[in-house]
């Protein structure tokens, strides 16, 4: 079993994580800025301020990412960047940027996958209210239509959100996140509901108005509940957990698939959340449940589940000593088996994974590279229960690696590195790692150069061992 002859191979970044400000080009401030700046926020003080310094090396980016053999590149485009304000008067320096980023793009022959939002909210919008606006929704639509009409002779790949659970839960809710605000539940449910018609709304501005036919998802993200054995009862107990609304959090794939794949709130979470939903009409779920062409899953981490013999849902403790990463998420290939199945099962709609990696303690040795044996055994194993899923019957379309360049890793600062890419930030020098010549290779062979038979066990509860 192998990987589909069209399945697309990439890399993602974001714009706040790698841009840098490039002050004089007209940005506007974003929540990241702002939540940057207030002392004890963000590890070490740090910020966005510089980061990859993406915005004026772009160029030799894209021939970074030409070497590595990327087929396509997913990146997001900063809204404060393009409307400084949010809305209104459009910085004509920032849409340059987009535009020539495009261009560079198209002629390596990789294929743009534009995010329309990844965080960077609009520092002047979140002070008129931010999501909690009620015009919100319309605010972003309008954006959208802003940059559409700019690239999508170009775009044809469009992601409205990326992880609404992290940046309403992280930033809205526990306060995290910038721009660090500790909502109760039902304004934070009333964001979420805004950030869903935000949703919708791009997606029909991008379907109205879309130069090239264009290919619409969005990206939310989650840890994945995984079945401790292949016995049906404990995969039932683990798509159980998938769906589950925990009564005080976002932190689910449920309330955000139900309304914009399925068309409704799903019952469980209405009950879980009680008198904390937000007043909706049915016209407005109209408006949220739009057509897409793939959804975006973003997969780290899981957690393995079994049925108890009385019936109930167990969650199994990982072995001691069970493998993890540098930031200490817990290793586990087949969250990228049983997340595309169980996704894939109940919304019907073609999978893309949008972004799957891991730090490491990645410097550059003694020979001068940088040796990061944990992220090409991390990939093989990942990529196997992703060819897995293939197997399982889930059209999965692509993979972008997370991430092409080692960033700003948001209230971390810089001391997790995701990269294929290993960045000095005192220079900027840019060294690709093992990993990213491991990658290139498998892009090469279409996956063909993984090991055989699957690393990771199908079963999942034996995830990985130290
Ligand atoms: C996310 C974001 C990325 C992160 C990455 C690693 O998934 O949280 O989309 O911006 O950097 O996931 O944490």
């Amino acid at each position: 079993m192998t990987f589909p002859a069209k399945f697309l191979w990439g890399a993602a970044t974001s714009a706040y994580q790698i841009e840098g400000r490039a002050p004089g080009d007209g940005l506007g401030s974003s929540v990241w800025d702002e939540f940057c700046a207030r002392p004890g926020r963000v590890q070490g003080g740090e910020s966005g301020a510089v980061a990859c310094d993406h915005y004026r090396r772009f160029a030799a980016d894209v021939q970074l990412m030409r070497d590595l053999g990327l087929q396509a590149y997913r990146f997001s485009v900063a809204w404060p960047r393009v409307l400084p304000a949010g809305r209104g008067a459009v910085n004509s320096a920032g849409l340059a940027f987009y535009d020539r980023l495009v261009d560079a793009l198209l002629a390596a022959r990789i294929e743009p996958w534009l995010t329309l939002f990844h965080w960077d909210y609009p520092l002047a919008l979140y002070r008129e209210g931010g999501w909690l606006h009620p015009d919100s929704p319309r605010w972003f639509a309008d954006y959208t239509r802003v940059v559409v009409d700019r690239l999508s002779d170009r775009v044809r790949h469009w992601i409205t959100l990326n992880e609404p659970q992290c940046f309403i839960g992280l930033g809205h809710q526990t306060g995290l996140h910038a721009p660090g605000d500790k909502l109760p539940l039902d304004r934070t449910l009333l964001a979420a509901h805004h950030v869903l018609l935000a949703h919708g709304l791009a997606v029909q501005t991008i379907r109205a108005h879309a130069k090239l036919p264009p290919v619409v998802g969005w990206s939310p993200t989650g840890e994945v509940p995984l079945p401790a054995t292949e016995a049906p009862e404990d995969v039932g107990a683990a798509r159980e957990v998938y769906w589950h609304v925990a009564p005080d959090s976002v932190w689910n794939m449920a309330w955000w698939l139900g309304p914009a794949v399925l068309g409704a709130y799903p019952e469980q979470g209405l009950r879980a959340y009680g008198a904390a939903v937000p007043r909706f009409t049915d016209a407005e779920m109209r408006t949220i449940s739009q057509p897409l062409d793939f959804l975006g899953l973003n997969i780290y981490h899981g957690y393995a589940c079994r049925r108890s013999g009385a019936g109930a849902v167990e969650i199994v403790p990982p072995t001691p000593g069970h493998a993890q990463t540098h930031n200490h998420w817990r290793v586990a290939p087949a969250a990228l088996r049983w997340g595309p199945v169980f996704a894939h099962e109940r919304c019907g709609l073609p999978v893309v994974i949008t972004e799957n990696g891991m730090a490491a303690h990645d410097s550059v040795s003694l020979d001068g590279a940088v040796h990061d044996p944990q992220r090409i055994d991390f990939l093989a194993r990942y990529l196997g229960q992703l060819r897995q899923a293939v197997a399982d019957g889930v059209p999965v379309l692509g993979y972008f690696a997370w991430s092409l360049l080692d960033n700003f890793e948001w209230a971390e600062g810089y001391r997790f590195r995701f990269g294929l890419v290993h960045v000095d930030f005192a220079t900027q020098r840019r060294l690709p790692k093992d990993s990213a010549r491991w990658y290139r290779e498998c892009i090469r062979s279409n996956g063909a150069s993984l090991p055989l038979p699957d690393p990771a066990p199908a079963g999942s509860a034996d995830l990985v061992r130290s």
